[in-house]
């Protein structure tokens, strides 16, 4: 048996190794690096061996292990659910990167803990003057240029708070959150259209627009829905909330969307789960949400010409909501802007194909996803065929407008693409990936191929470039939610599970599980890493990263000082290996203190933290950068402030001394 073995993992492991290193790639192994010729070393059989490792298990890790020094291929940036952040991981590795924060403060990168231009950041977001300090991201959105990744920015919703958040992938920083003006909360987004003009976000729970109250009897009149697109100035890198505008639509509680490209360029996509007008109430004797909003076998796929709403908001046709421009429902309609499909029973997600022609829309509670087809939508809207809904918006034919249904399994929620002309769609009941073909306009051809198990629960699954023009196949992770069983136990709050397949064979492979102890990740999206092209250090010293300029408050060696005007004092203090300047910062108690740190080095691997302690303040100040933060003295004392980087042998001498006298 034993001998058997050995022999079938010699086998195994030559295989990968020749698939791995050879394979056609660009890359020609080394020879010392593969020298399979006469077998691997006896100790790697010994290995295997003793941790009683599979075949698969082999493969797995030799498709998965990235050495010491060598880069990964791929750059996932997932959601971090109800952490409110965004979180970089290698791809094959599934090594995490980088936790970029969001929506909620964070301490390492000085977000959110006194540094002025975060503070701002964050306060973009907050709610009629509450401050908002958490978030739940769900749909990370890279850039695109043509409907392909182009690496320069990342845009992510909060759900909760219904914000929208921009991150320049040039230090892989938030920039600008913007606050939804017509809603608390939302959760259909964010996606951008093909070329990142704009980045879209639906709602989802019905309100009255504008953060306005009305009693829930009035739910059919007074609360609605929107898709809104946010204006996005690439040059500016920055949302531009005036040029942006709303489509008012009904309380369907839309709930995920997706741009058209290619075929359907210009047009997007929703789909919804509430086409019943649920309002819930449970205590009161009503139906309770669940079932009140799954009575109707189909509910809404949201069909809507953004180039020509974008038009129809330059002719002035628009109202204007909370300071945001919203084509109301019959202005849509006359305008030829909105229009509705049946989609069966309460579905998740609507993802559309490659080419642009067809979009895919997941059952949930329907064992199929639908297909239709764009072109046939377009004859259906062209021949003006239609009935319409209570809230006169025309609602298309079903078997106008639908390609074919393929059944999958139970729960199918989220769907990707890769190079072979495949669908994959995550089973949540079943925890399975589908993989099915796309059939094109022949009905007949679509099919289910093969179904793989994941451990558990899955939610959104991510391809390599799975939801762009030209996907790559190869990778595809999948956003499991709570790993039952499958860490060792870290107590009742389990981590969720972030599980690497290969699919670019038959069958496909989970290669690696990752324990992801953060917030539940929704979505993700995977880049090529020579697409992403992050600086070193910022172009020079004395940088205001928010504004990727040169600050005002850059402060050179040898300009420190401490300026007091009355109980106003500004210090302009340098931040160089190992010293801060000055050492010695004297205020009184009750001044009101403005403070700049420039960190003066051009080294990559220069940068220094701050921290104030007793003053809540935290910083980081990567090489180059200025920042700025700002407190009132309140109380007397005396306070070590230090660098929290260890930066060099005399890191710990890094600090000074904030004197404030009683
Ligand atoms: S949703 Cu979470 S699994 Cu917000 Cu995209 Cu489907
Ligand atoms: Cu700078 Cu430690």
């Amino acid at each position: 048996m034993r001998r058997i073995f050995v022999v079938l993992l010699v086998v195994v492991m030559v295989a990968s190794i020749a698939a791995a290193c050879g394979g056609g790639d660009k890359e020609t192994p080394t020879p010392e690096a593969v020298n399979v010729e006469g077998g691997l070393p006896a100790s790697a059989m010994e290995i295997a061996s003793a941790r009683g490792l599979t075949p698969d298990d082999i493969n797995a890790a030799l498709k998965t292990f990235v050495p010491s020094g060598k880069m990964d291929e791929y750059m996932l940036f997932l959601s971090g659910g109800h952490s409110g952040n965004v979180i970089a991981v290698g791809v094959p590795s599934m090594r995490i990167m980088k936790n970029i924060a969001v929506f909620t403060p964070e301490s390492w990168q000085g977000y959110g803990y006194g540094s002025k231009e975060s503070e701002e950041i964050l306060d973009a977001g907050n709610v009629n003057g509450v401050k908002i300090r958490m978030g739940d991201t769900h749909h990370p959105a890279l850039s695109e240029t043509g409907g392909d990744y182009d690496g320069q920015y990342l845009f992510i919703n909060d759900k909760s708070s219904a914000r929208v958040a921009v991150i320049d992938l040039r230090d892989f920083e938030t920039k600008q959150i913007v606050k939804d003006p017509l809603l608390i909360s939302q959760h259909g987004s964010t996606f951008v259209t093909p070329n990142t003009d704009y980045v879209i976000q639906a709602s989802q729970y019905g309100t009255p627009l504008g953060w306005d109250y009305a009693p829930i009897s009035e739910y059919k009149e007074k609360y609605r829905g929107t898709i809104t697109m946010w204006k996005f100035d690439r040059e500016k890198g920055r949302i531009i909330p005036e040029e942006s505008f709303a489509i008012e639509v009904p309380p369907y509680w839309q709930d995920l969307c997706d741009a058209g490209k290619l075929a359907s360029d210009g047009w997007g996509f929703c789909n919804s789960f509430n086409s019943e007008l649920a309002t819930g109430g449970v205590e009161e004797g009503n139906p309770p949400f669940e079932a009140g909003v799954s009575q109707r076998d189909t509910d809404y796929l949201h069909i809507f010409n953004w180039k020509k709403a974008a038009e129809v908001v330059a002719a002035g046709k628009a109202e204007t909501i909370n300071g945001m421009q919203v084509i109301r429902i019959p202005t849509a309609v006359e305008e030829g802007v909105l229009f509705l499909a049946p989609e069966p029973k309460s579905p998740h997600g609507v993802d559309v194909t490659p080419d642009g022609k067809y979009m895919v829309v997941a059952g949930k509670l329907d064992p199929h996803v639908t297909i239709y087809a764009m072109d046939k939508i377009q004859k259906a809207i062209d021949a003006g065929k239609w009935t319409t809904d209570d809230f006169g918006i025309p609602v298309l034919n079903f078997d106008d407008v639908m390609m074919a249904q393929v059944e999958l399994g139970l729960g199918p929620l989220h769907t990707q693409f890769d190079d072979k002309g495949n669908a994959y769609t995550s089973l949540f009941l079943d925890s399975a990936v589908a993989r099915w073909k796309l059939g094109g306009d022949d009905p007949a051809a679509y099919q289910l191929l093969d179904k793989l198990s994941v451990q558990y629960n899955i939610g959104h699954i991510s391809a390599a470039e799975g939801d762009t023009v030209s996907p790559d196949g190869k990778y595809l992770v999948a956003l499991n939610k709570w790993a039952v069983d499958r860490f060792p136990s870290v107590g009742p709050l389990l981590p969720q599970n972030e599980q690497l397949l290969d699919i670019s064979g038959n069958p496909m492979q989970v290669i690696y599980d990752m324990p992801m102890g953060v917030g539940e990740p929704h979505y993700a999206q995977m880049i090529k890493m020579d697409k992403l092209h992050p600086w070193d250090v910022y172009p020079q010293v004395g940088w205001d990263p928010v504004a990727q300029a040169p600050s005002e408050f850059a402060t050179a060696a040898g300009e420190e000082k401490v300026v007091r005007d009355g109980n106003e004092v500004e210090v302009w203090m340098t931040a160089v290996r190992s010293h801060l300047t000055p050492e010695h910062v004297q205020i009184k108690k009750g001044d009101h203190v403005t403070w700049h740190i420039t960190n003066i080095e051009t080294a990559k691997d220069a940068t220094h933290g701050f921290q104030l302690g007793g003053y809540n303040i935290s910083l980081s100040i990567e090489p180059g950068e200025t920042t700025t933060f700002e407190f009132d003295a309140v109380n007397d004392g005396t306070y070590a402030y230090y660098c929290t980087e260890f930066c060099s042998a005399l890191h710990l001498e890094m600090m000074g001394y904030m004197l404030v006298e009683p």
